[in-house]
């Protein structure tokens, strides 16, 4: 223990074995590892926790993704508590919607120096000896949508009163909205810090008192970009003395933006998506860095990239592998780039190819004409596998969102064909 205070960790959002469905299916992916990355956090944390002398860890929901298929899942967290437990270290944790009380239906005992916090009402696990007590009550069931924060217990004086939550607080794009409430409930609570959980993305809403998302320990799609790990907190005399996020991850996700604008041909796309992984590979600090590249902008490229994506796509996982070897790996190549010709004007033009770029503008103004196309779409849609209808590599063509990008691809798509800019 510091000679300041007492230490503790707060982690979120395990989610245990889970990782990137249908990953076998991607282009040299590096299964095993990434596979093996939530576990490899885990390890990560409970190094953390032992370095710095931390006396509590509390895990605020989502350590499981779902009911264990086996039980070799809760045999690895098992393990690494008893690290802990054999250095003194405390363990509190709750249930969050993935692993609710009523999705685990197997059950392993844990070390003694390990808390369960309720999931009928609202508990408390005081600390004496640590100056800390922590307050907090799981998930029942996997849609809590009442304001669980509300029912806390009032804080105890002489202690540093930690509340420990799963929750989406007001809302958070991309996460179900349970046990909802708002910030002032849980600042007006009196409490010294919130340890949330279930926001991936680490947040930090309030500093007085603290209200902190640690985000998930570790990234497992690309749609779970940057570093990831947990909170490292110090309290002493009462109070926080601070709070201080580490990086526990050791696959990092990101997507990777080039501006193809500067470039006249496609060989100029390539260097210039070399010079950005390298610079994306140097910030992931040794990790493997699983990144999507994004080529993007108006470009004198755009006509060539467009006839021949699969060639330069191929081109840039060749040069990905000079650059990292096997610390890079390319989820995704996607070519976003625009031709340089100006649309409006091509719309205005008393021709054919300006009756093709009118017809589509149309399309897009026309609310009949979208249901139309949608229609079409969800006809071609069904026929789809399972792994492009939902999840992470769907194509998603029901929101208003991706339909735009769906009609901005098909321009992209025929601009270069029928106008010609860069025909070589
Ligand atoms: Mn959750």
């Amino acid at each position: 223990m510091s000679a300041l205070g007492m230490k503790f960790v707060h982690a979120a959002d395990l989610h245990l074995d889970s990782a990137l469905a249908g990953l076998e299916r991607y282009e040299g992916a590096p299964v095993h590892r990434i596979r093996g990355a939530t576990r490899a956090a885990l390890v990560n944390l409970v190094d953390l926790a032992l370095a710095e002398g931390a006396a509590l860890v509390l895990f605020a929901g989502d350590i499981y993704d779902d009911d264990w298929k086996d039980y070799s899942t809760a045999l690895f967290f098992r393990a690494q508590l008893l690290r802990l437990a054999k250095e003194g270290v405390q363990v509190v944790w709750l249930r969050g919607n993935h692993d609710a009380a009523s999705q685990l239906q197997k059950h392993l005992d844990l070390p003694a120096t390990v808390t369960e916090l309720p999931h009928k009402r609202p508990g408390s696990r005081v600390f004496d000896e640590l100056g800390v007590v922590v307050h907090g009550q799981g998930f029942e069931s996997r849609a809590v949508t009442e304001n669980l924060a509300l029912a806390f217990p009032e804080p105890l004086s002489g202690l540093v009163n930690i509340g420990m939550l799963h929750t989406s607080v007001t809302g958070r794009p991309g996460h179900a909205p349970y046990a909802p409430c708002t910030l002032s409930d849980l600042v007006n609570k009196g409490y010294d810090y919130w340890a949330l959980g279930h926001v991936h993305q680490r947040e930090v809403l309030c500093e007085s008192p603290w209200v902190v998302f640690p985000g998930n320990l570790q990234g497992r799609h690309v749609r779970e970009p940057g570093a990831k790990g947990a909170t490292l907190v110090e309290v002493g005399g009462g109070r926080v003395l601070s709070v201080e996020h580490r990086a526990l991850d050791v696959v990092r996700f990101g997507v990777c933006r080039v501006d193809a604008a500067g470039c006249a041909n496609a060989d100029d796309v390539v260097v210039a998506v070399r010079d950005a992984l390298g610079a994306a590979v140097t910030g992931a600090e040794g990790r493997l860095l699983a990144a999507r590249v994004q080529v993007e902008g108006a470009t004198a490229a755009h006509g060539e990239l467009s006839r021949d994506p699969e060639r330069w796509a191929a081109q840039i996982r060749a040069l990905a592998a000079e650059v990292a070897g096997d610390d890079l790996w390319l989820e995704k190549v996607r070519f976003a780039t625009r031709d340089r010709t100006d649309l409006a004007e091509l719309c205005r033009r008393d021709d054919a190819i300006g009756q093709v770029f009118r017809g589509l503008a149309a399309v897009r103004d026309s609310a009949e004409a979208r249901a139309e196309l949608a229609r079409e779409l969800s006809v071609l849609s069904s026929k789809l596998p399972a792994a492009l209808r939902s999840g992470p590599l769907a194509l998603g063509w029901d929101d208003s969102a991706s339909f735009d990008l769906l009609l901005d691809d098909v321009e992209q798509l025929l601009l270069p064909r029928l106008v010609g800019r860069g025909e070589p």
